[in-house]
């Protein structure tokens, strides 16, 4: 008799096991560096170290995913000719989407932000990062396979990606310039992956400014199930 899981090995979890002091000061100093993470749309155009965004996307590829299938692709787009292209096609969908897409309540609650369909950010950030989902994949025998839960995997991918960038000192924006089917033509994206999320990427402007805003504290989005009795 042959053991199925046999054709599957699993190892030993390498896991840090760490003081509950250590957790506390770990879990703090966390909060505090992502809590400055901020949406920013004046950058610099000052280049990016080399080595960090690759680091940071392969820090976003450890993401989970439905059935281990890694349902991603992310594109870096550097070269101008690119960026420009990107940015007069991103504007003629948002000029759509401030004339009539959106609706008036929509368009209320952006202006705290103070966005319109003006993009100048998509070339002047020094990198773009195009995040592309799996909808399928395509085996190296050419058959089509089915992927699991890619909108929650990609999500959670590019959270990991966000937390990274700005772990390494980078400020991002999370841009859907909707819909992004542009993306896949500009790009050369074949037909199974879609575009999910444009992330510029890179270092603020001398003088960026952002929205004078104030996050839900705990009490609002941490809650504890009650007993039944
Ligand atoms: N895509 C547009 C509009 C926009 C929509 C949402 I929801 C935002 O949180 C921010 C902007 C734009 O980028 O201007």
């Amino acid at each position: 008799m042959t053991d199925p899981a046999a054709a599957f090995p699993f190892r030993p979890l390498e896991f840090q096991r760490l003081e509950p002091a250590e957790m506390q000061a770990r879990a703090q100093a966390f909060l505090q560096d992502i809590a400055r993470r901020r949406s920013v749309r004046h950058f610099s155009s000052e280049p990016i170290p080399a080595g960090v965004l690759d680091a940071c996307i392969e820090a976003a590829g450890t993401a989970p995913s439905g059935a281990h299938k890694q349902p991603w692709t992310f594109v870096v787009v550097t070269d101008p000719e690119h960026k420009k292209a990107i940015r007069i096609a991103a504007e003629e969908e948002e000029t759509e989407n401030y004339s009539g897409r959106m609706n008036e309540e929509w368009l209320r609650d952006l202006a705290p932000l103070g966005t319109t369909k003006d993009k100048p950010f998509l070339e002047i950030a020094p990198a773009l990062i195009v995040a592309f989902r799996h909808a399928w994949q395509i085996a190296p025998d050419g058959s089509k396979q089915q992927c699991y839960y890619t909108q929650e995997s990609i999500g959670l991918a590019c959270g990991f990606l966000l937390a990274a960038l700005h772990h390494a000192g980078l400020a991002t924006l999370t841009h859907t310039p909707s819909p992004m089917a542009f993306l896949s033509r500009l790009l050369d994206r074949p037909d199974n992956e879609k575009p999910f999320l444009l992330i510029p990427v890179g270092f603020p402007s001398e003088d960026c400014e952002v929205p004078d805003l104030d996050r839900k504290p705990l009490d609002q989005i941490r809650l504890r199930s009650k007993p039944n009795n």
